[in-house]
């Protein structure tokens, strides 16, 4: 039987795929009404696939509860804050559940952390609490992959990585993930395994960096971005992602600054590329402004932020770009825009709108933050109102760009 520890975006697919694919799990996760809610045959977030695959788990016979199981393999995949000070991470929730499975497991248990985690905390933080248990555990690091908005089918396709401190322990667990996982399985050690995760972050985020400095060199001399994008990718080693609002979720926004955070001295490119990405929500002000001035707009009140959630599709508003643009102008003591998101239904912040036309009739000015499918239906509605698209979808004529 396998417990997975931590049931949120994460741990909850995971779960789900192996109780679909033949395992026996159980589901573990310390907030009751989460449980609650499973039990009642819900999920808890949106996300393609994910209802088929619960309804397929349940019939395989997963269960939910609080309580951790006395079993022979765990999963850990609970939430790693950091702290924004010295970006450090915050093992907290790793400790706390590993030290949990530490009271109720037996000697030889396999532990897999999955959460994602800055190298080297296995060794400082986990290691540690296990020795003074005194009980033999194998230990495993298996940093998950998926991206939302196409998580169950990256769960299935992409290629994983496990780190294990003895490699018949890593091929054991390897033969549990390639019950479902089609990709290539790779065994490792769990300080490389710890260190790949967070550079594969740290590369997209250094990446959408480069587009975003571009996009500001481009607006500077009035050049178009988006075609000197398209044209350099059509180079066969040169690969640019896209500039936008700004960079959001939980991940790229937050694991590069691990690297910062622990080589402050070395980690200089990622230091500046994190610095560019959390700029963008203000340079996006900046051109609210400069569009506002051009069209003579001077109530910010007729202004609306289209979108909150931090990329499209998804119901996540973690680290969000509008969320980012919004304290951004808190701190000069300004009145929020006003903000509509179709997949938002919870008031989550200051003038925010939850019917679509309602917040149409009220702006005159909309700044797309996020490439929702909803608004590439809607942009008859969007006729006659002066537009910032910072992501280059708007097919109106005169729409500005970042
Ligand atoms: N973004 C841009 N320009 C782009 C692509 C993205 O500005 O060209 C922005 C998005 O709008 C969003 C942010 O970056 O605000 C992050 O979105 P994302 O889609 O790039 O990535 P995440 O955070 O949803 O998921 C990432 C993935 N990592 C990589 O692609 C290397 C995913 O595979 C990881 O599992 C996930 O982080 C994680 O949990 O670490």
């Amino acid at each position: 039987m396998i417990n997975v520890i931590g049931l949120g975006y994460i741990g909850l697919p995971t779960a789900l795929m192996l109780a679909s694919h033949g395992q026996e799990v159980v589901g573990t996760d310390y907030n009751p009404e989460l449980v609650a809610t499973l039990n009642a045959g819900k999920t808890t977030f949106k996300e393609e696939g994910l209802d088929d695959l619960f309804a397929a788990a349940v019939k395989g016979g997963i269960r939910f509860t609080t309580e951790y199981q006395q079993t022979d393999m765990y999963i850990v995949s609970v939430p790693t804050p950091y702290d924004k000070f010295s970006k450090k991470v915050d093992p907290c929730y790793v400790v706390a559940a590993v030290k949990q499975v530490l009271s109720v497991c037996p000697d030889g248990a396999t532990v897999v952390v999955e959460s994602t985690i800055s190298p080297g905390t296995i060794d400082k933080s986990v290691r540690p609490v296990i020795a003074e248990s005194g009980k033999q555990i194998n230990l495993v690091h298996a940093p998950e992959r998926i991206i939302p908005g196409n998580m169950v089918y990256e769960l299935l396709h992409n290629n994983r990585t496990i780190g294990a401190d003895d490699k018949s322990v890593g091929e054991k667990v390897k033969a549990c993930y390639a019950s479902f996982c089609q990709g290539e399985i790779v065994v490792t050690d769990i300080r490389t395994a710890e260190m790949t995760k967070v550079v594969e972050n740290t590369f997209r985020a250094v990446n959408i960096a480069f587009a975003n400095e571009l996009a500001r060199i481009c607006r500077h001399d009035n050049m178009d971005v988006y075609e000197i994008i398209r044209i350099c990718n059509m180079h066969p080693r040169v690969n640019i992602l896209q500039p936008g609002p700004g960079v959001g979720g939980h991940c790229i926004s937050v694991d590069p600054w691990f690297l910062v955070g622990d080589y402050p001295s070395l980690a200089k490119v990622i230091d500046e590329s994190m610095k560019t990405n959390d700029g963008q929500p203000a340079f996006v002000l900046n051109r609210i402004h400069e569009i506002m001035k051009e069209n003579g707009i001077t109530d910010t009140r007729r202004v609306g932020l289209y979108g909150l959630t931090y990329k499209e599709n998804v119901d996540d508003v973690r680290e969000s770009p509008t969320l980012q643009l919004l304290e951004c102008q808190e701190r000069h003591l300004a009145e929020p825009l006003k903000v509509y998101d179709p997949l938002i239904e919870k008031d989550l912040v200051k003038n925010q709108y939850h019917d679509f036309d309602a917040f149409l009739a009220d702006v005159d000015m909309v700044v797309i933050m996020v490439k929702h499918d909803q608004v590439k239906g809607s942009w008859d509605k969007l006729k006659g109102k002066v537009i910032l698209d910072c992501h280059n979808i708007c097919l109106l004529e005169g729409v500005y760009h970042i």
